[in-house]
């Protein structure tokens, strides 16, 4: 079978650029704040097939996540991948609105570090306060030169447990971690001082509203206490100049040039690429077509 796989791949590279770029205030806000939300950076259409299928639950798509589970034992589900094909999961972390978005704010050239989608279905548990330096610095990066680009999934509120960030975290420096339930959060002790000192703003977004924020930007998100799943894909990346120099164990951390893709990429496929009960199913026009790939066997890390 021939694939858009590879028809995708050779799309033309570095001459793509975003026909939405940050405002020069906008840059200005991420320098200060360590963080800018910008409503409507995507269309709601463009996160609609990811948003259908998450919010179905699936056991196909539950069993590719990592369950974890918070301080007091409730779970919510983190997907992860660092390989970039041609699946939604692979494409959605190539556009240039996130690409030019990230090196325009980074100062440099990228590359992909990692994305994931947090899912947090009805009661699921808090995501703790944590940077994502804390735990870069331990894979082996040496500068907090890396940005994260989020965009909204579903509705999200504070009643199902939005993300929120810490106003001017980014000039802290790295807060060191420990573990808490099966996963990692910032120490409780220095927490406690930056809480008390520091405006916590909860990001209440619609489907396609985006924030980028800062490695050091201490960010989480408190329970769902909704009936409603609160989902949200998270786009990592890092400086090129900033590889992990720690070579064992994090060979899918290594450079990576990203294989950009126009803004409109997604609309103009999204016939093509259609989630189904948790899988990602290639649907040109026949009806003869086979389910063409699971969710992210390319990207898995
Ligand atoms: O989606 C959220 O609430 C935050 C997820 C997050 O920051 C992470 O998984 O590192
Ligand atoms: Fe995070």
């Amino acid at each position: 079978m021939v694939t858009t796989a590879n028809k995708i791949s050779q799309a033309p590279l570095s001459q793509i650029k975003t026909d939405y770029p940050l405002t020069q205030e906008q840059i200005n806000r991420y320098h200060r704040d360590g963080f800018v939300i910008i409503p409507g950076f995507f269309k709601a259409e463009e996160v609609e097939p990811l948003q259908d299928s998450l919010e179905k639950e699936t056991s196909q798509y539950e069993s590719r996540e990592i369950t974890h589970f918070d301080g007091v034992g409730k779970k919510y589900g983190i997907l992860y991948w660092t390989q970039l094909g041609d699946s939604v999961l692979g494409i959605f972390p190539r556009l240039a609105r996130i690409v030019d978005g990230i090196e325009v704010l980074s100062g440099e050239e990228c590359y992909h570090w990692h994305s994931k989608i947090a899912r947090k279905p009805p009661q699921s548990g808090r995501i703790e306060w944590h940077q994502g330096f804390g735990s870069w610095y331990y894979d082996g990066c040496v500068f907090p030169n890396m940005v994260t680009c989020s965009v909204a999934i579903g509705e999200s509120t504070k009643e199902n447990g939005c993300l929120q960030v810490i106003k001017g975290s980014h000039r802290l420096g790295r807060l060191d971690i420990v573990s808490i339930g099966n996963t990692v959060g910032t120490d409780p002790e220095r927490l406690k001082i930056v809480l008390q000192q520091m405006e916590v703003v909860d990001c209440e977004m619609s489907p396609g509203d985006t924030i980028f924020f800062h490695s050091n930007t201490l960010h989480g998100s408190p329970p769902n206490k909704s009936d409603r799943t609160r989902s949200m894909i998270h786009c990592a990346y890092s400086g090129i100049s900033n590889a992990p120099f720690i070579k064992e164990g994090q060979e899918h951390h290594k450079y990576s040039p990203i294989q950009k893709l126009s803004d409109t990429f997604l609309l103009e496929h999204q016939s093509m690429f259609v989630m189904e009960n948790g899988v990602e199913v290639y649907r040109p026009n026949s009806g003869k077509d086979k389910p063409y790939m699971n969710i992210n066997p390319y990207d898995q890390e």
